[in-house]
C-alpha cells in the first residue's frame, strides 16, 4: 500500500529524530534527508489513516497556477489555511490598533482568554480582506511566493519567466530533456515572502510514455504540511500529463528537514495506529486540455472514505 511509505517515515522520525529547537518555539523530533516514492497508478496519495480536506489542496494548487498570491482567492474558496501568515503581517503593520496580538500563534493554545480575542481578530481580518478591496490588496499578500515564481519569476534584467508555461512546453517538445524544472526558491526574492517557500524546487522526468515528478522540500511538517504536499504534487502531476497526453508515473517526494512538532506527536501514534484502507482514484474533466483552464468542478475524487479527521495545532 502508497501509504505505508508515509507512515514509514513518520516511524522513522519517531524513532531516530533528533530533538531540535525551531523558529517558532515548538521544538521539533527531526531528520535530514529522506525520500519517499508513490507510484501513482496504485491510487491517488491522499492519506486514508486521517481525512484530508482534499477540496482545501485543489483550490491552492489552483491558486498557485493562476500565479496568485494574495488570500482573497483562498478565502473565496472557503480555504483557510494560509490565513495566520497574512494575519501576522497585518498585526505587526503600523495601521493595526487593536489588542496586542504578538506571538498569537502560540498564545492563544495556552491562553483561553487571549484565544477568544485572537478569534474575533481573525475573523474581522478575514471579512476585510473579502470586502474592502485597498485592504485586501495591501494586508492578504503573501509577499512574491509559489505562484508568483512559478508564472512571473523576475530576472535582473526585468524580464518575466513564466516556468510552468515553459516546463509544459518542454514536456511535449523535448520529454527525454532533463531540465524540466520549477524553482520556486527565488534567493533574491525570500525576505519579502510570508514564509520561504517549503516546495522549494520540482523536476518532471518523462519516460515510457509516463510523466513523473520529484519535488525537493527543505522544511516538512510532516503532521500537517506534507499529507497536503503530497497530494498537490500528485494533482498536478496528473494535470499536466492530461494536457501532454501522457500517463502518470511516480511521484518522488525529497525531504531536507523533516521533521514532527512535538506537539504532534501523540496525534502521530494515534494514526500510526491505524491500517491504511484502499486508496481513492482522481477524475479530472478530459474537456480540459490546458493546465490554466481547470476550476474546482473540473477535478473529482472517488472511493475516498478515510478514518476520522486529527486535530493538531499549526506552528507559525
Ligand atoms: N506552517 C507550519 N508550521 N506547518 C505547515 O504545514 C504549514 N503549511 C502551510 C503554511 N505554513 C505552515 C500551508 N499549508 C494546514 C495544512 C496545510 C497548510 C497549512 C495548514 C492545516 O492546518 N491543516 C489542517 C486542516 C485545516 C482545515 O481544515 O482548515 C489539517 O488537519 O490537515
Ligand atoms: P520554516 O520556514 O522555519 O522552515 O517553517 C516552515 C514550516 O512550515 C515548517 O514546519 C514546514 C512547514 N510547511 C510544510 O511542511 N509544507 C508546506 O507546504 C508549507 C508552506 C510549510
Amino acid at each position: 500500500h502508497s501509504e505505508n511509505a508515509y507512515l514509514q517515515m513518520c516511524q522513522h522520525i519517531i524513532n531516530n529524530g533528533i530533538k531540535k529547537e525551531d523558529r517558532t518555539g515548538t521544538g521539533t523530533l527531526s531528520v535530514f534527508g529522506y525520500q519517499m516514492r508513490f507510484d501513482l497508478n496504485q491510487g491517488f496519495p491522499l492519506l486514508t489513516t486521517k481525512r484530508i480536506p482534499f477540496r482545501l489542496i485543489a483550490s491552492e494548487l489552483l491558486w498557485f497556477i493562476k500565479g496568485d498570491t494574495n488570500i482573497r482567492y483562498l478565502l473565496q474558496h472557503n480555504n483557510n489555511i494560509w490565513n495566520e501568515w497574512a494575519f501576522k503581517n497585518w498585526v505587526e503593520s503600523s495601521e493595526y490598533n487593536g489588542p496586542d496580538m504578538t506571538d498569537f500563534g502560540r498564545r492563544s493554545l495556552i491562553d483561553e482568554q487571549f484565544n477568544e480575542l485572537y478569534q474575533i481578530e481573525m475573523d474581522k481580518f478575514k471579512e476585510r480582506i473579502l470586502s474592502d478591496d485597498e485592504f485586501a490588496k495591501k494586508y492578504g499578500e503573501l509577499g512574491p511566493v509559489y505562484g508568483k515564481q512559478w508564472r512571473n519569476w523576475e530576472t535582473a534584467r526585468g524580464e518575466m519567466i513564466d516556468q510552468l508555461k515553459n516546463v509544459i512546453e518542454e514536456i511535449k517538445r523535448n520529454p527525454d530533456s532533463r531540465r524540466l524544472l520549477v524553482v520556486a526558491y527565488n534567493p533574491g526574492e525570500v525576505s519579502g515572502m510570508a514564509l520561504p517557500p517549503c516546495h522549494s524546487l520540482f523536476q518532471f522526468y518523462v519516460a515510457e510514455g509516463k510523466l513523473s515528478c520529484q519535488l525537493y522540500q527543505r522544511s516538512a511538517d510532516i503532521f500537517l504540511g506534507v499529507p497536503f504536499n503530497i497530494a498537490s504534487y500528485a494533482l498536478l502531476t496528473h494535470l499536466i500529463a492530461q494536457e501532454c497526453g501522457l500517463q502518470v508515473g511516480d511521484f518522488v517526494h525529497t525531504f531536507g528537514d523533516a521533521h514532527i512538532y512535538v506537539n504532534h506527536i501523540e496525534q502521530i501514534n494515534t494514526q500510526l495506529s491505524r491500517e491504511p484502507k484502499p486508496l481513492p482514484t482522481l477524475k479530472l474533466n478530459t474537456n480540459v486540455t490546458s493546465v490554466f483552464d481547470f476550476e474546482m468542478d473540473d477535478i473529482e475524487l472517488i472511493g475516498y472514505d478515510p478514518y476520522p479527521a486529527i486535530k493538531a495545532p499549526v506552528a507559525v
